[in-house]
């Protein structure tokens, strides 16, 4: 398994807190890094922001280097409940940082929030791109695409615009608000939710293999 970690509930916080499912399966641990990427001034931090604290501030204040927060999330996959912990990186916006710094900020990553502004289109189609950095780093891993600012007009291009990259990368997209939390936690549960199930399909196919094929003993 690549990264991500799914582990029986050993942490005290959690049986502590005695969450068990109605089926009664004991929940498991998943810690995943997660990234927002995407141009200056779209609106990264503030989706930080609004998921993490549930504030928004209407001032700009560029992100220099990244900021790292962390947020304890449950989830279930079907039956299995699972006690998300993640690493949310917030990254500066600026490209020309992008090829400088991507080892530093997608090493180890498991998912991916691109953001585009729907003000404002070049920023939604340079998702792209820094899917494209992001990847390259990270391999494979679930992405989900994001046009910011709702709450505000968008260009008559921009949400067309958010469907066209969604479908090249093979991710889901929403419209998200910080302003007013619109699919705010909706976008950070869903690319939590896929880093999920891949991690618990990958690690069925693990057991599977290993099933099928017994070390030996002599
Ligand atoms: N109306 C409205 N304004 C928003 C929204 N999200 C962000 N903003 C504003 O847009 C500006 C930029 O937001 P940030 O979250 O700092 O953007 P960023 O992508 O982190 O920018 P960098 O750190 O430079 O890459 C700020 O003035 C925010 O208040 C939103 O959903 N609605
Ligand atoms: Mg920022």
């Amino acid at each position: 398994m690549t990264g991500w970690e799914v582990r029986r509930a050993e942490i005290p916080g959690i049986s502590r807190r005695g969450f068990v499912s109605p089926a009664g399966m004991p929940p498991e641990t998943m810690r995943a890094k997660v990234c927002l990427v995407g141009e200056p001034e779209v609106g990264k931090s503030s989706l930080v922001r609004r998921f993490v604290y549930d504030q928004f501030d209407s001032r700009y204040q560029p992100t220099l280097g990244a900021k790292v927060s962390k947020k304890e999330i449950d989830l279930r996959v079907g039956d299995q409940p699972i006690h998300a912990i993640l690493t949310i990186w917030d990254i500066m916006g600026e490209p020309s940082f992008r090829e400088l710094l991507r080892e530093a900020y997608f090493s180890n990553l498991q998912g991916i929030l691109a953001v585009g502004d729907l003000t404002r289109s070049a920023t939604i189609r340079a998702t792209a791109d820094w899917i494209d950095a992001a990847c390259r780093v990270s391999g494979s891993v679930p992405i989900v695409v994001l046009g910011a600012k709702a709450d505000l007009t968008a260009e008559p291009d921009a949400s067309g615009l958010i469907l066209e990259i969604a479908e090249r990368f093979g991710a889901p997209s929403w419209s998200t608000s910080a302003r007013t939390g619109e699919n705010v936690e909706l976008a950070f549960f869903a690319v939590a939710d896929r880093i999920a199930r891949n991690g618990l399909l990958e690690r069925a196919a693990a057991s599977d293999q290993k099933r099928e094929s017994p070390e030996r003993t002599p």
